[in-house]
């Protein structure tokens, strides 16, 4: 282990969690660059308090679901306050209200994220099994998930493969991944297709850090499609140029899942259904989105009915949700330890490949650590016994926060992040904090 101070990580970590919550139930990635409520980002936070406050673990991923709608879908923000603004694209942008089956108390978005909260609900359920309270309320929340996957398999699963797909990149979670350039270059916008708006993240964060117009035009062409079906899966998929059965979204799904399926048994429920899913899902992982050339997972493009045959983080995910066999996983671990061994000195785990030309270790989802990303793989590692580069991985990430704070994402060359004074991105950030906590206590 590196020379941290934890105790110190641990009081700032818990400060953090603590001024970005609003009105004592929701917290918000970073007040000034995403000043709502974030669906994955929220299933860490969740993570993170309940390490010291457990109950205000229950209420984040209650304030969460309140954005649910009927169909099952979970947005990927929650417009819990209009006052906020500054953001792009903010709560009037999406018309949630007009869509029927949305929330009428709460606006939200119209795309969902990486369905964390199964796994995250097991986690907190595990760490406070002999609480009354949190029996109660896992009973209850399971319901909910039950109905998020549920939807994925119902609307975003059309040819019943068990492979659900993302129809914007937003929903990857890894907004501007090279994994997307090709796929979004195909696409071209006439005028008229998408409205006037103007950015606000790229005035709050070095814009060298953020994604670029192109990309931006891009996903609001994807939301205004979105918005024109009324964000249904079903019909958009007859549509949309982007359509992808992405591997981290599927990785937690199946993850997901098996919480469900370990949780179900515990309560004493009746767990065929989810079963029936992951029994397929995994196997369609494993069967479709592992690409020998490449030694690991990726993406599929269902429109173009090929591979997004690039090497990037969402792949190692596989391991935590035990998709890999271990000959495979052996690969995936073969992979982190050469370059965690390599002369010119990363820190892993980078976000992209950084021998490709586009990797970009200042910029956003080109090749940056970020700190959700490692606690998977780490997760991952530790799942198939990969104990020396789990333990890196986890050491790596620490070691960056104590230097250089509680940034969304830092710098993967040692030679770089050691001379730098910060990360990159916004601050004083929840998922980061979240992470810090679990990590320490782990
Ligand atoms: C980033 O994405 C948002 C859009 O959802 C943005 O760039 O405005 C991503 O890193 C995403 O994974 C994350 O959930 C979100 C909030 O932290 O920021």
């Amino acid at each position: 282990m590196p020379e941290i101070n934890p105790s110190r990580l641990v009081n700032e970590a818990e400060n953090i969690l603590e001024s970005n919550t609003w009105e004592d139930r929701y917290n918000v990635p970073s007040p000034n660059l995403y000043p709502y409520q974030w669906n994955w980002d929220s299933g860490f936070v969740a993570m993170g308090f309940s390490r010291f406050d457990v109950a205000r673990a229950i209420r984040e991923l209650e304030s969460l679901f309140e954005g649910q709608w009927e169909n099952g879908m979970l947005p990927h923000i929650i417009f819990h306050s209009k006052k906020r603004e500054g953001y792009f694209p903010g709560p009037s942008y999406w018309e949630s209200k007009n869509v029927e089956g949305a929330p009428r108390s709460v606006d939200t978005s119209g795309i969902t994220q990486p369905p964390v909260h199964g796994f995250i609900l097991e986690r907190i359920f595990n760490q406070h099994s002999d609480s009354g309270d949190v029996r109660d309320f896992a009973k209850k929340f399971y319901q909910k998930i039950l109905r998020l996957h549920r939807y994925y398999y119902e609307y975003r699963d059309p040819n019943h493969e068990g492979l659900a797909f993302i129809y914007h990149p937003w929903a990857s979670g890894r907004d501007n991944s090279p994994l997307w350039d090709d796929l979004v270059k195909t696409i071209t916008i006439k005028p008229g297709d998408i409205p006037a708006y103007k950015r606000y993240d790229n005035l709050k964060a070095d814009p060298s850090e953020r994604p670029s117009d192109r990309d931006y035009d891009i996903y609001v062409y994807l939301m205004e499609l979105g918005k024109k079906h009324g964000y249904d899966g079903k019909a958009i998929a007859q549509e949309s140029p982007f359509l992808v059965q992405d591997t981290l979204f599927n990785a937690m799904l199946i993850r997901s899942n098996e919480a469900l399926i370990n949780l179900g048994a515990e309560f004493g429920f009746d767990t065929k259904e989810v079963e029936e899913w992951n029994t397929q899902s995994k196997q369609a992982f494993e069967d479709k989105l592992w690409v020998e050339e490449l030694g690991m997972y990726a993406p599929y493009d269902l429109q173009n009915n090929k591979h997004i045959a690039l090497k990037e983080i969402g792949a190692f995910t596989a391991l935590f949700a035990g998709i890999p066999s271990l000959a495979r996983a052996q690969r995936l671990n073969d992979y982190i330890s050469t370059l965690a061994n390599r002369p010119e000195g990363f820190r892993v785990m980078p976000s992209f490949d950084p021998d490709h030309l586009v990797f970009d270790p200042k910029k956003y989802w080109k090749g940056p650590i970020w700190p959700q990303m490692n606690w998977l793989v780490y997760q991952g590692l530790k799942r198939y016994d990969f104990k020396d580069s789990a333990n890196q991985v986890k050491s790596d990430f620490l070691e960056l926060v104590d230097k250089l704070g509680f940034y969304e994402y830092f710098d993967p060359r040692k030679s770089v992040a050691d001379q730098l004074k910060n990360g990159y991105g916004g601050d004083h950030f929840s998922w980061t904090a979240a992470v810090v906590l679990d990590l320490i206590a782990d």
